[in-house]
């Protein structure tokens, strides 16, 4: 059985109970994770030793928490007051998990569904986007890591183009690949708008709205807007609904042609705006 998950966040607790909630067997079934594994849980290296302990039967895209520990460990991010991170940067072997990290991917591509974290703009198509998402994994992998994750940073350029090249084409993939969430027809992003679907500025509507998508043909499944909670439309499958906020951890099966929708609460890590809370997350499903 195949099982796509969003965004757990450092969720360990609720990763393992999603986990004996579907009954997963790492011999049989296979687990595609939708990215932003750590950050803002309680145990973020918790999570990586699970997924990681999974081998071969979990495949993991990154998002933006994930590319943001990258370069706090590379020293060219400051420390966010709302990361928990330390766990793992102060981990006598952390070096080791960071390598794993750099091995993941940007996008997948498996039983017709195109996984990655935040989304694509509407120029490009299945094959352009699985391209751009390999030339950045192969960038995280190859390059030096301080420089690499220096130049990745920033909001610009604002708009896809054909002739965007070097850096510029790989921070434009990353921002698209682990931040977008609207667009306008011609590709240009917006990084101001972290509300749900409605929210969508003048000139703009959520990426899997955007008129000429060429992705169209392909089922999309992604994690990073909890504002818009569980998202589950024929042709896109929203799964970040908030674990780290007090929401549930969601999960769909989607291996022969299903999609069944699986959850299990989460107890509040997080505050909007506000500081970790220590507690100790409970089953209460
Ligand atoms: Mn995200």
């Amino acid at each position: 059985m195949d099982y796509v998950v969003g965004d757990i966040q450092g969720c360990a607790d609720a990763l393992e109970r999603l986990l004996a909630k579907v009954g997963f067997s790492p011999s049989r079934d296979r687990l595609y994770v939708l990215g932003d594994l750590v950050n803002r849980g309680p145990d973020s290296l918790g999570v990586l030793r699970r997924l990681r302990g999974l081998g071969d039967a979990a495949a993991c895209v990154l998002g933006n928490h994930d590319w943001h520990l990258l370069a706090v460990a590379a020293g060219v991010r400051p420390r966010h007051r709302n990361d928990t991170l330390d766990d793992i940067l102060d981990a006598p072997d952390r070096e080791d998990w960071l390598g794993w990290l750099r091995q993941q991917r940007m996008a997948l591509h498996s039983g017709g569904w195109l996984m990655l974290h935040a989304g694509v703009v509407p120029q490009w198509d299945l094959a352009r986007t699985l391209a751009l998402a390999a030339g950045l994994e192969r960038a995280l992998r190859e390059a030096p890591p301080r420089e690499f994750l220096g130049a990745m940073f920033g909001n610009e350029p604002l708009a896809w183009s054909e002739s965007l090249a070097g850096a510029e084409r790989l921070r434009f993939t990353l921002n698209v690949l682990t931040r977008i969430r609207f667009v306008t027809p011609a590709g240009r992003l917006e990084f101001a708008t972290k509300d749900g679907a409605d929210a969508a500025p003048a000139g703009f509507s959520p990426w899997f709205d955007a008129p000429g998508r060429k992705t169209l043909g392909t089922r999309v499944a992604f994690g990073h807007w909890s504002t818009l909670g569980l998202f589950d439309r024929p042709d896109v499958l929203g799964l970040d609904t908030g674990c780290v906020w007090g929401g549930q951890l969601s999960a769909a099966r989607i291996d022969g042609g299903r999609r069944e929708i699986v959850q299990v609460d989460c107890e509040q890590a997080q505050r909007p705006g506000g500081s970790s809370r220590a507690s100790t997350p409970r089953d209460r499903a």
